[in-house]
């Protein structure tokens, strides 16, 4: 495996950044995570423009324009003979003092990882997942905006580690208000008694998950009705069905939460066929890496 590091292609045991480097000492930094399906990228356009405004929003300068990254990656993906394959890409402060200013750090880090995927078991894709909801709620947008793919995800890591110590391994995370926002990185949907879709709207403090827009698009073009709207605990449990959404989950069902079936227990029908459709769509669209 060869990494891309800072414009050169290193291998992975010499693939190092600095001790000093803000993404390490802070969190200071924002990322991507692509997947690829059978030697194509998948929404490759839109995971570089979100990378470029999470930067804009931390005042970060990538330090390469963004058809340039767009080739970056690509050109990882071939030095990795890349077919189905997670991409990670990573840019940061860069490296500084061991003080917080960010003045202290004349160059980001940019980092391009193509390697394997590490996914829920396949067997929950037909069984659905069992997930709770716990006592840290999701960020404020007023303080690190959710809608920013920064390196700071020790909310997510604190709500994983709650659903752990219960033991499970999903969780649904409420915001401030209580309202049900997100998966630890996945977005949520519900299909409601009228079999309408239901995602919570943006505003809710959520990223605007590339794979949720892929599935508004879709569930759309097979002439549902999808409301971006807040929901809660109670609307989740009466739910007809549940499921989240993610680059690296695609669509998952979700057949219990906080103990109480959703629908009949099963991934239901409108689940079932989104995650078809998803999965058709992932192989015939993408940037071709060859
Ligand atoms: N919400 C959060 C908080 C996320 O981190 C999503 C939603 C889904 O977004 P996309 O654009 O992927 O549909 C994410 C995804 C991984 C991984 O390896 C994914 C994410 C973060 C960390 C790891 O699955 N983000």
């Amino acid at each position: 495996m060869v990494i891309y590091v800072d414009g050169r292609f290193v291998p992975k045991a010499e693939a190092r950044v600095s001790v000093f480097d803000h993404g390490f000492l802070y969190g200071d930094g924002i990322f991507e995570g692509l997947r690829s399906y059978g030697g194509r990228v998948f929404k490759l356009a839109a995971h570089v423009e979100r990378l470029y405004h999470s930067a804009k929003a931390i005042l970060l300068q990538v330090p390469m324009v963004p058809a340039s990254m767009e080739q970056a990656i690509l050109e990882t993906c071939r030095r990795n003979q890349l077919q189905d394959g997670y991409i990670r890409v990573v840019v940061s402060r860069g490296e500084g003092d061991l003080g917080l200013d960010p003045r202290k750090c004349p160059k980001p880090t940019v980092v391009i990882i193509a390697g394997g995927i590490s996914l829920f078991p396949p067997e929950l894709y037909s069984t659905g997942l069992k997930v709770i909801t716990v006592p840290t709620r999701r960020n404020i947008s007023e303080g690190v905006n959710p809608r920013i793919k920064s390196l700071n995800y020790l909310n997510n890591i604190m709500a994983k580690l709650e659903a752990n110590l219960a033991g499970y391994s999903e969780v649904l995370m409420l915001n401030h208000e209580g309202y049900v926002v997100e998966g630890t990185a996945d977005n949520v949907f519900l299909v409601d008694a009228k079999g309408n879709l239901i995602t919570p709207p943006l505003h809710a403090g959520i990223l605007e998950g590339i794979t949720r827009n892929t599935i508004m698009e879709l569930a759309g073009g097979m002439g549902m009705r999808v409301e971006e709207k807040l929901f809660t605990r109670y609307d989740v449990y009466v739910a007809r069905e549940c499921f989240l959404t993610g680059t690296a989950a695609e669509v998952i069902p979700v057949i219990e939460v906080d103990g109480r079936m959703v629908g009949d227990g099963r991934p239901g029908p409108v689940t079932r066929s989104l995650m078809e459709g998803y999965g058709r769509l992932a192989q015939r669209e993408g940037t071709p890496i060859y």
